[in-house]
């Protein structure tokens, strides 16, 4: 049976939360295939619609209201400070936000990284961090390549996700301190109706009945 309007699921398009995400959600028996670049994919009659976005615009997405449920690592929730809430820890995408230093580096402890410039694309995380720790440094905004930063002498320290540390390794980076461990979450918007109720009862009770 058609319901008025489809729960809505935001999912990474395309990145390493993508195929857990999607295995996640065929674990509770939705049937799907993604086709390219389709940003909305409808399943179950049109029930459920699964929204395609790039995973930063995910909690945006499910605070609004735009989506019911969304997919996510904690570290982009925690960076943009999301009110969206957890429904549930996914234990995939497992990763540590750190701060690294180059191997031969004289920063032997957090508070040697006072007056140090320190790159990240985390600069909240990184800010509350040097602020709880009475620390002044320069943060040093970058989108991309993190690692590298160090090399071209535009940084002292980085901060960035790492998973198996090779990343860090290939770049002469030992670890200093660790500020967040993360994993993929499941988040959920401030609404309550109907089909998210089933659906959480889908994610409860493994009643993978549809919707
Ligand atoms: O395009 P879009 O904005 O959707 O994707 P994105 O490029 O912003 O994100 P993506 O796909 O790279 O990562 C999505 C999420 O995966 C992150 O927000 C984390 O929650 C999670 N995750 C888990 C990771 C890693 N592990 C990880 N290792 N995200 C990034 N990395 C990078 C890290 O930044 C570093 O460059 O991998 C490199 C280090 O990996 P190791 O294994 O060598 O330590
Ligand atoms: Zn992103």
């Amino acid at each position: 049976m058609k319901t008025s309007k489809p729960l809505k699921i935001a999912i990474q398009s395309s990145g390493r939360l993508s195929l857990q995400s999607e295995l996640f959600l065929k674990s509770l028996g939705l049937e799907f295939e993604i086709s390219g670049r389709e940003l909305i994919t409808p399943i179950e009659d049109g029930n459920i619609e699964i929204l395609s976005v790039r995973d930063d615009d995910i909690p945006q997405y499910v605070a609004q209201g735009v989506a019911d449920f969304g997919v996510v690592g904690e570290n982009v929730l925690s960076e943009q400070r999301s009110p969206a809430k957890i429904v549930k820890p996914l234990d995939f995408c497992k990763c540590r936000l750190v701060i690294a230093v180059p191997v031969d580096s004289d920063i032997q402890t957090i508070s040697d990284l006072e007056s140090e410039r320190i790159a990240t694309s985390y600069p909240e995380i990184l800010k509350n961090f040097l602020q709880d720790n009475a620390i002044k440094a320069s943060i040093i905004n970058i989108k991309g390549s993190v690692e590298v930063t160090p090399q071209l002498n535009l940084a002292d320290a980085i901060c960035d996700l790492t998973q198996t540390g090779e990343t860090l390794k290939k770049n002469n980076l030992r670890i200093l301190v660790t500020l967040f461990e993360s994993q993929a979450v499941l988040i959920e918007s401030r609404e309550k109706n109907e089909n998210k109720i089933r659906f959480l009862r889908r994610l409860n009770n493994c009643d993978h009945s549809p919707i």
